[in-house]
């Protein structure tokens, strides 16, 4: 076999290696396999929204209850005949676990059954990879997929050999592994310089809006929970809301007005999930740690969920593991809406401190604003200023960037009682109120 054919050699010139064979032909159809004890078909509901995220089509579901997963193959060898006629009666070309698997289960169960096999981290990963628009967000998960990839690359190399075209199972020889790991290794290194200099960028952005001293909130919470429909409702961004997970990746930050008529940012970014892969936190870390430097987080729940209370804790778990434990956190019920009235009062027992909201219908958003605005820290320094009648600019931003406690309009200006941050009170301390006026 001349190079150039080698499916895997073609692959290595390609700007993400494994742009060309990870990609499942969409819709594959797919057969779905959990183990665990006491474990359901619909315990897999959620590897079926995922998968379906990812454009495969699921055709079956089999589950084993047993205590641990077999070490060398996953499911035990009755099940894995069971597997292996679901695939032949289904058609299916992939079989998909809701488990990371070892390498070595991986290449075991890939060489039974014949078929791609394909664990819950790739299968996540493999959905991000659709999802990534920005520079950045292709970068983090490229980089998730390469170290993802390097330890299992005998396996992918043979299931990428079976896919280049009928080539067999056979394997690809020492000599090849070493180059393509090298390779992948020196693309790993390139797109972690990369995102050290793209989170430079946005170190330097962050760095001024904290000078600004403009609160910052955080939304944050279980993918399709409602974070970009609650963005959408509070600001009109025009973000993208769908029925999928991980529908979206990128942050956006747009600003918003309190009730106070004070204004805050507020940014929506990447959800979480239930064992969410450790390549992924580690690659999106810059972006996940947004979330531990707002002032706020705002974690909205999808309450219409019967795993509501598994979500919440997931998503506790994340925020903690970034460094977000400590920011204080409104809770959010999204998706009322969809509840009974019981359902309510029941959800209002067991978080008494949650907001109940409907980001479809706006109802108690007003209430969540209200919340927001009592949680965020104040501006630290309390004026007395007589702006000038000229200097509307000044007032505009008082009013954009500070707390305005109270406001009268005199002859020589406008008497304006505020709390400011530093960088605006430097802007208008030389109109600080003379004591006469200010009585
Ligand atoms: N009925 C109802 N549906 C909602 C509500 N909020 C969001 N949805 C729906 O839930 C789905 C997910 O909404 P998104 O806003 O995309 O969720 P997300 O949390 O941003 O999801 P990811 O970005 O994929 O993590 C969409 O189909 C929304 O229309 C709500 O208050 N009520
Ligand atoms: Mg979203």
């Amino acid at each position: 076999m001349s190079p150039e054919r080698d499916p895997r050699t073609q692959a290595t010139t390609l700007e993400s290696p494994l742009a060309a064979t990870w990609r499942p032909r969409v819709p594959e159809k797919a057969v779905l396999v959990g183990v665990g004890p006491g474990v359901e078909a619909s315990d897999l509901d959620e590897l079926a929204a995922l998968a379906d995220s990812a454009g495969a089509e699921v055709v079956a579901r089999v589950v084993q209850s047993r205590q641990d997963p077999d070490p060398a193959t996953y499911v035990g060898k009755g099940k894995l005949e069971e597997i292996h006629r679901t695939l032949h009666e289904t058609g299916a070309e992939a079989v998909i676990l809701d488990a990371e698997l070892t390498p070595g289960q991986l290449r075991n169960l890939e060489a039974r059954l014949k078929v791609k096999v394909i664990d819950r981290t790739a299968l996540i990963l493999d959905i991000f990879a659709l999802h990534a628009r920005s520079r950045e967000g292709k970068a983090q998960v490229e980089l998730a997929q390469l170290t993802y990839l390097l330890p299992r690359l005998r396996g992918w190399g043979e299931a990428m050999s079976r896919l280049g075209g009928g080539i067999g199972t056979r394997g690809p020889g020492e000599t090849k592994l070493e180059v393509d790991r090298q390779h992948i290794r020196r693309r790993i290194a390139k797109l972690r310089r990369d995102l050290r200099e793209l989170a430079r960028t946005r170190d330097l952005k962050r760095a001024r809006r904290e000078r600004s001293g403009v609160p910052q909130i955080a939304i944050a919470g279980y993918t399709n929970a409602g974070k970009s429909t609650l963005m959408r409702a509070l600001t009109r961004a025009d973000v993208v809301v769908a029925d999928q997970l991980f529908a979206t990746l990128d942050p956006t930050t747009r600003r918003v007005r309190l009730p106070s008529g004070r204004e805050a940012t507020i940014s929506d970014t990447v959800g979480f999930v239930r064992k969410l892969p450790h390549e992924l936190v580690e690659a999106f870390r810059s972006t996940l740690e947004e979330v531990a430097r707002a002032d706020l987080v705002l974690h909205v729940a999808d309450a219409a969920s019967s795993e509501l209370e598994a979500q919440i804790e997931a998503v506790r778990t994340v925020l903690a593991e970034i460094g977000a434990g400590r920011v204080p956190e409104i809770l959010a019920l999204n998706k009322i809406d969809l509840l009974a009235p019981g359902e309510r009062d029941r959800l209002r027992e067991r978080h008494p401190e949650a907001v109940l909201i409907s980001a479809a219908t706006g109802e108690g958003l007003e209430e969540l604003l209200e919340r927001a605005a009592e949680r965020l820290p104040r501006y630290p320094v309390r004026v007395e200023v007589l702006i000038p009648h000229d200097r509307g600019d000044l007032l505009a931003l008082l009013h954009r960037e500070a707390e305005v406690l109270s406001e009268r309009a005199l002859p020589e200006g406008v008497l304006v009682r505020a709390r400011v941050g530093e960088r605006v009170h430097a802007r208008i301390a030389r109109y600080a109120a003379p004591v006469a006026v200010a009585r």
